[in-house]
């Protein structure tokens, strides 16, 4: 293959010469001896008073200043985003470990060691861009790759299947899920008639709410999930041979998430609590990390599996075809400007590279169409590739001229091909130069509107997923469902659904069933039957119970999959005037020594002294924050100390929910009373190994809560504080 490099796509881009996306029209950081000026660059003199006839006249409609600034104001919103309109993102690059030449042209996945910059976009889906980040709900995980021969953007979302199998019901899921259109209610939440009346109506979706309803839904933080492309994809060679493919990131970090009571909490608390996260990482240095990987599927096994490849309720379990992995994807600055970038990035599936090609899965198909179009409105016009954040980085000539807001000025007196005018420029790329030619699949079939039979199997994964599980994370679903379904106000709602749950598990259903105080219901009329067209035969359509063995895929279960460790984990040490310096100091360099986050947390903001008269310097007074915004708890000795923050009952509170929340907690000897008089004591008296008390010196002690908070929470706590998800 031709190598082709320009200036601003090198091998090796490293955080300097890596191409500065965005960087054109960018601010100087440094505003030093900058003047105030007007959009035409006319310096202001005065910005503080408008424009009147007297000092308590009326204003004057020649004040240009005026009218320049509050017209600008008046249209400072552009439209959401229809879903994933809350959103948070960061640049980084992608390393190749491995080249992919024998599968793919793709010019970024040829050689090892080479990097790729790109601009990721995290999301939630359901919610509005002011909501909450802790909503149960997909995290959308979007990656524009800036390659040396165009952009390549992979729009995938944190869990690897999706409702429903067909293009044309995306629009009904999300009139579904989204807030009900007579009040608007409620705000980034599935919890409601609307989206639960659909789902029982539509049997495909049984997998994907498995996810749905696991703690997947309520990660910890962004850099703690993993990424899928869903779809099945091609890679296609210099040869033309094609090979499927499913993409997957799996986080360096591992993953973990939050207990459900844990994100309704974090909600009221700190709603900017993943964006916050990611925020601050990338800000210190701690640079998410994924592992980027690829199950890769010989075009001839195409029909060896007993699901349909094109099928995106389903996974390839990694036990079948394991994930091989390719490289890392890094993500190593903050955006400068959220509108500019996070906002007015635009991904879009059919952005792909020569090497990469799409598989006729009827929803990537429709999603083909949707994501140009809806760029379209939102960011008014068909010169969005121009705005900075979503330019390539490689050469763009084309014939493509005019329109609303366009920023390149083309030079010339031909915008059309063939021409002689310019001597046939630009001109056709061959293959060997990058040049997009379509994978030659050969389709001879009947145009109809119908679903493949070898879509009809719902069950069988759903009941796989759910039996991958730990009793644990099972008890987290059944707990979800219970809180879902109790927010439906319709009794034929909630038994459709029960009716669903029974067709993956009857313990599943009769145990959400039992949280309902209704019951499972033994047969329905022909509802399930309703989405499958006007023509389907509802007897070669009707979905199957799962009745057979469910496949056992520790790959599914966040708990079996634990990655033990506490990189950038975030501990609260309560502490007050009269503190144990000596304590507090080994905990907080145990903490840092770990690679954890030691936050002072005390009465009052500003410092406090020591029983050794040294001050320290507090990270958050007690009513900033609440305990569900930490990781661990560790409550200071000394007397004095003790005493105050014994009698301050935001501290008990603080401890107890950690505590509720399985968290590790430790104190100093001295606060082992005051421990006992809360809720703690029923897990002293247990022997809990994650609550540390009179464990020896303040090196024991540190040592024993470093090793509880590497292993996360202690869940097996739930037992005795009924938090239970
Ligand atoms: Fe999307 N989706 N989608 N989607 N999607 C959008 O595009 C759509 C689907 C996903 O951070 C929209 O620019 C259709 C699956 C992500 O900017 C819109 C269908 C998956 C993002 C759209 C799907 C996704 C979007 C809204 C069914 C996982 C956020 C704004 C055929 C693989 C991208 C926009 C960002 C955004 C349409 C299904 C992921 C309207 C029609 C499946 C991560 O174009």
């Amino acid at each position: 293959m031709a190598k082709r490099t320009s200036a601003r796509a090198t091998k090796n881009n490293n955080r300097d010469d890596s191409p500065k996306v965005a960087d054109l029209q960018m601010e100087t950081e440094d505003g030093t001896g900058q003047l105030l000026t007007s959009n035409q660059g006319v310096p202001v003199n005065d910005d503080h008073n408008s424009l009147k006839a007297g000092d308590r006249g009326p204003s004057l409609l020649e004040d240009f200043l005026l009218r320049e600034k509050i017209t600008h104001f008046d249209h400072e919103r552009i439209p959401e985003r229809v879903v994933h309109a809350r959103g948070s993102g960061a640049h980084g690059y992608f390393e190749l470990d491995r080249s992919l030449a024998k599968f793919t042209r793709a010019a970024f996945l040829q050689e090892a060691g080479s990097r790729t910059p790109v601009f990721v976009r995290f999301s939630t889906v359901a919610g509005s861009r002011g909501s909450t980040d802790l909503a149960r709900d997909v995290r959308g995980f979007a990656i524009k790759f800036y390659t040396q021969e165009g952009n390549f953007d992979l729009v995938g979302n944190n869990m690897p299947v999706f409702f429903i199998q067909d293009a044309i019901k995306f629009p009904d899921l999300i009139h579904a899920v989204k807030p009900e259109p007579h009040n608007e209610i409620p705000q980034a939440a599935s919890a409601h008639d609307t989206f639960w009346d659909f789902i029982s109506l539509t049997p495909e979706s049984a997998h994907m709410i498995m996810w749905l309803m696991s703690d997947r839904a309520i990660p910890r933080s962004l850099r703690m999930i993993e990424g899928f492309g869903v779809h099945t994809f091609r890679f296609v060679n210099a040869k033309g041979e094609s090979t499927f493919l499913k993409w997957h990131l799996k986080p360096a970090l591992g993953m973990k998430s939050v207990l459900w009571d844990e994100a309704q909490r974090i909600s009221g608390c700190d709603p900017d609590f993943h964006r916050r996260d990611l925020w601050e990482a990338i800000d210190s240095g701690n640079f998410p990390e994924w592992e980027v990987g690829v199950q890769l599927i010989p075009e001839a096994d195409e029909h060896k599996f007993d699901f349909d490849l094109l099928d995106p309720t389903k996974i390839v379990p990694e036990e079948l075809v394991p994930v091989t992995p390719i490289g890392k994807l890094v993500l190593d600055r903050n955006p400068y400007n959220f509108f500019a970038e996070v906002e007015q990035v635009a991904f879009h599936t059919g952005h792909v590279v020569s090497g990469i090609d799409f598989t006729n899965d009827p929803l990537l198909q429709g999603r083909l169409f949707s994501y140009t179009d809806t760029q379209l409105i939102r960011l008014g016009g068909p010169n969005f590739h121009e705005i900075p954040i979503n330019r390539p980085i490689s050469p763009l000539h084309n014939n493509q001229r005019d329109g609303f807001m366009r920023q390149m000025i083309n030079r010339g007196v031909t915008s059309y091909d063939p021409n002689t005018l310019a001597a046939g420029n630009p001109r056709q790329a061959k293959i060997a130069e990058g040049g997009f030619a379509s994978y030659q699949e050969r389709i001879g079939a009947a145009k109809i509107r119908a679903r493949s039979p070898s879509f009809n199997d719902h069950f069988s994964q759903a009941a796989m997923f759910f039996h991958s599980q730990t009793t644990v994370e099972q008890r987290h679903m059944i707990n979800a469902l219970r809180f879902e379904l109790g927010k439906c106000a319709h009794q034929s709602v909630r038994e459709r659904v029960l009716y669903l749950l029974s067709q993956i598990d009857d313990g599943l259903a009769a145990a959400v069933a039992e949280g309902l105080g209704i019951k499972v219901p033994k047969r329905l009329d022909d509802h399930l039957n309703q989405n499958y067209g006007a023509n389907a035969d509802p007897k070669s359509v009707q979905p199957k119970k799962f009745t057979g063995k469910p496949i056992d895929s520790p790959a599914l279960s966040i708990h079996r999959m634990v990655k033990p460790g506490m990189q950038t984990a975030k501990i609260a040490i309560l502490l007050a005037d009269g503190f144990d310096e000596a304590g507090v100091k080994a905990i907080s360099q145990a903490v840092s020594a770990a690679g954890g986050l030691a936050k002072i947390i005390a009465p009052h903001g500003g410092t406090v002294a020591g029983d050794k008269g040294t001050e320290m310097a507090v990270d958050f007074s007690l009513p900033t924050v609440c305990s569900v915004l930490f990781d661990a708890v560790y409550v200071a000795g000394g007397e004095k100390c003790v005493r105050t923050i014994e009698s301050n009952p935001r501290v008990q509170e603080f401890i107890e929910e950690a505590h509720k929340h399985c968290k590790a907690i430790a104190a100093d000897d001295a606060a082992h009373e005051f421990l006992k008089s809360t809720r703690v004591r029923l897990s002293i008296e247990a022997g809990d190994p994650a609550v540390i008390v009179e464990a020896g010196s303040p090196k024991q002690v540190a040592n024993a809560f470093i090793d509880a908070i590497s292993k996360y929470r202690n869940w097996k706590r739930e037992e005795l504080t009924l938090t239970h998800g």
